[in-house]
């Protein structure tokens, strides 16, 4: 794994050292709005209208940030609006790649290029920066729209309606003042906390993360006995950027990232409520277990050196949930 500096790739994993051992996630450096009508969004330039076949969606099936994502286009119905390209699940010496020899992953549809860095690089030859996924690329101006998930999903909840007709509001305006804290404790203990308990490369930063991490899942939890969603009787983007974390937790956070205390299963209202997500109708389209597995085992030699991909826990995704 590496970054680009100055347009030229440099192979380099995460650095702890300035950060006593605690991993720092970066900030995206996209950050344009698809709008209906065109007009510029919280941040970044207009000119970005939503539009049939105009956008094209970069993604890995094994990261939560991308599946986020994924999720968001199949529940919002742009299946047929927006196409997308699944990169290898491998992210080795040259990050992620379009190579095609993993069941699933695509190549680059529009252009054939074999890294993902290619496209940060046909968007700003000179960028310094993560190639992460997941990109939203336009193909009219030749451009990353934005390669920030947050943000990708709350231009595909409202952006297209006009499109597609679909007026499913996952980020309804009387709800969004209380979903920011929800999504922000959620955000730093959990779905970041797992990345930074795994990569912790001290004691005290993998304490410091994993012990926070736990008591979020206790806190929701006890949420979800009296609330079937986190926010009432609603879904809303904080279930959904809950979920995709909570997915890969028993098959890969709670061995690979060191996330032992306890597993999904053994919380009755958090496994029920992961379930019911993962069969609401779209949804489980979404997950690929063989990307998530593969990908964090054999792509992080730095806390897997051998690269033994490990069996799968024997999960019943599809028992009934019983809530509601
Ligand atoms: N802020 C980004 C984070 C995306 C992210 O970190 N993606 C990971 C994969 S799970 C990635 O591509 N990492 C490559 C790297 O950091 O070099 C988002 O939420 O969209």
């Amino acid at each position: 794994m590496g970054m680009l500096v100055d347009g030229t790739w440099q192979d380099t994993w995460y650095d702890t050292t300035s950060t006593g051992g605690a991993f720092k996630r970066t900030e995206a450096a996209f950050r344009n709005w698809i709008t209906a009508d065109g007009s510029a969004g919280p941040s970044g330039e207009d000119g970005f209208k939503a539009e049939s076949g105009r956008y094209h969606l970069y993604v890995s099936y094994a990261c939560p940030w991308a599946h986020r994502t994924l999720i968001f286009r199949a529940l919002k119905g742009l299946e047929d609006h927006i196409d997308v390209s699944v990169v290898h699940p491998d992210m080795l010496d040259d990050g992620w790649t379009f190579e095609t020899d993993a069941h699933g992953a695509t190549g680059d549809r529009l252009y054939g290029l074999p890294f993902a860095r290619d496209i940060y690089l046909k968007a700003k030859p000179a960028m310094t920066g993560r190639v992460t996924v997941p990109i939203l690329w336009d193909k009219s101006r030749e451009t990353i729209v934005s390669n920030e998930s947050s943000e990708i999903i709350r231009m595909f909840n409202a952006a297209f309606d006009g499109i597609t007709g679909n007026t499913a509001d996952f980020w309804p305006a009387d709800l969004r003042d209380a979903i920011e804290p929800v999504n922000a404790r959620i955000y730093d203990t959990l779905n970041n906390g797992v990345y930074k308990s795994g990569f912790a490369t001290t004691q005290e930063a993998y304490d410091a993360a994993v012990h926070p991490l736990f008591d979020t899942l206790d806190w929701i939890e006890d949420r979800l006995a009296s609330t079937r969603y986190l926010m009432g009787d609603r879904v809303t983007e904080a279930d959904w950027r809950l979920f995709t974390t909570l997915v890969r937790f028993d098959p890969v956070y709670h061995l690979h990232f060191k996330c032992n205390r306890r597993r999904i299963v053994d919380y009755p209202n958090l496994w029920a409520y992961t379930r019911e997500l993962y069969q609401w109708p779209g949804v489980s389209g979404t997950v690929n277990f063989d990307h998530i597995v593969r990908h964090y085992h054999y792509s992080h030699d730095s806390i897997n050196p051998h690269r033994i991909v490990p069996i799968n826990p024997v999960l019943d995704w599809e028992a009934p949930h019983g809530r509601g």
